[in-house]
C-alpha cells in the first residue's frame, strides 16, 4: 500500500483542504498521513473564521518522522498560509524526497480571477518557488495567471493555454497540469504539458452551470491518489475532473445543497467503481 502525506490546513466545517482530502485518499486505498498547517472554524470564504496557526508544529512533527525512518510515495501540499511555511514545505521535500517520490504541489490561493482573501500577489511569486520544486502541479488558470504574470482572461483559445503552461514549465517541475480549462461552449476540463517529451494532454466534459469551493482540493486528492493507485497523469486526471463534476452534479442535485461544498461523500462509490475498472 502506498503512503502520502498530505499538507495543509483544517477546515473544520467546509468541505475543503484536509476534510477532504483524507476521506478520498484513504477511500482510494492510499494511506494518508498529515500535517495540519492551521486550524480554522471554517474555510475563508465564511465570515468571522477562526484561526489557529501550526506553523510551529511542522518542523518538530517531521523531525520525529524522519527519527523514526518513515518515508513516502508522495508528498501533497494545498492550502497553505505564509511564507514561512512555503519555506518549511521546500526543506520537507528536500528531506523526504526518495527515488520514485512524487512531490504534488497544488497553489491553492485563488480562482475566478481573484486571490482568496488571506493572500497577495508577492505571495503568489513565493508559491511559484515551491511549484520549481515539484514534479506535478496542478494551478486553475487564474493561480497560473498570478505566478506567471500572464493577464487573467474569462475567454481563451487553445494558445492562450498553451502559452500560460511553457510560462509554468520553466519554473521546473516535470508535469504542468492546468485545471478549469474551458475551450469549448458548454465544456471544461484540464490541460497538461509533460515538460520532458512536450506532450499535451487536454481532457475536456460538460461543465456544469454553478461553481462550488473546495471542488480544487477534490480534484487534487482524487489525482494523486489515482497517480499511487498506478494511474498515469493522464488517466488521473481524467478521473479527478471525471469525480470533481460527479460530485458538483449530486451537489445541484440536492434538495438542500450546502452553499459552502459539494457532495464529494456522496460520489465516492463512483470513483471506487471507475478505479476498481
Ligand atoms: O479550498 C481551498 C481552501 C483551503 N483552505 C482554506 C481556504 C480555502 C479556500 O478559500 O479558505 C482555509
Amino acid at each position: 500500500m502506498k503512503r502520502i502525506v498530505t499538507i495543509q490546513d483544517i477546515s473544520c466545517l467546509g468541505k475543503c483542504s484536509l476534510t477532504v482530502a483524507l476521506p478520498i485518499i484513504s477511500a482510494m486505498g492510499v494511506e494518508t498521513a498529515i500535517v495540519p498547517t492551521a486550524v480554522l472554524s471554517t474555510h475563508t470564504m465564511f465570515k468571522n473564521f477562526t484561526c489557529c496557526d501550526l506553523t510551529g508544529e511542522i518542523e518538530p512533527i517531521t523531525a520525529h518522522w524522519k527519527s523514526e525512518g518513515v518515508d513516502f510515495d508522495a508528498i501533497y501540499t494545498g492550502y497553505l498560509g505564509s511564507f514561512e511555511q512555503i519555506d518549511l514545505m521546500a526543506k520537507m521535500f528536500d528531506e523526504f524526497r526518495g527515488e520514485g517520490t512524487v512531490c504534488f504541489v497544488d497553489p491553492a490561493m485563488a480562482d475566478n480571477g481573484k486571490l482568496y482573501p488571506a493572500f497577495d500577489e508577492a505571495f503568489a511569486k513565493k508559491m511559484a518557488t515551491l511549484c520549481a520544486k515539484a514534479d506535478i502541479i496542478v494551478p486553475n488558470i487564474t493561480e497560473a495567471c498570478f505566478m506567471t504574470d500572464m493577464p487573467y482572461r474569462e475567454t481563451y483559445d487553445e494558445a492562450y493555454v498553451k502559452e500560460l503552461l511553457s510560462k509554468l514549465a520553466a519554473f521546473g517541475a516535470r508535469v504542468c497540469l492546468l485545471t478549469g480549462v474551458s475551450l469549448e461552449e458548454g465544456k471544461t476540463g484540464v490541460m497538461g504539458l509533460d515538460t520532458q517529451t512536450g506532450e499535451y494532454y487536454h481532457y475536456e466534459h460538460e461543465k456544469l452551470p454553478v461553481s462550488f469551493h473546495g471542488t480544487g482540493d477534490i480534484f487534487s486528492s482524487t489525482c494523486i491518489g489515482a497517480m499511487m493507485r498506478g494511474l498515469d497523469w493522464r488517466e488521473a486526471s481524467r478521473l479527478a475532473a471525471d469525480y470533481t463534476a460527479e460530485c458538483i452534479r449530486l451537489t445541484m442535485t440536492d434538495e438542500k445543497p450546502r452553499w459552502y461544498g459539494v457532495n464529494f461523500e456522496q460520489a465516492i462509490p463512483f470513483l471506487l467503481e471507475r478505479l476498481a475498472k
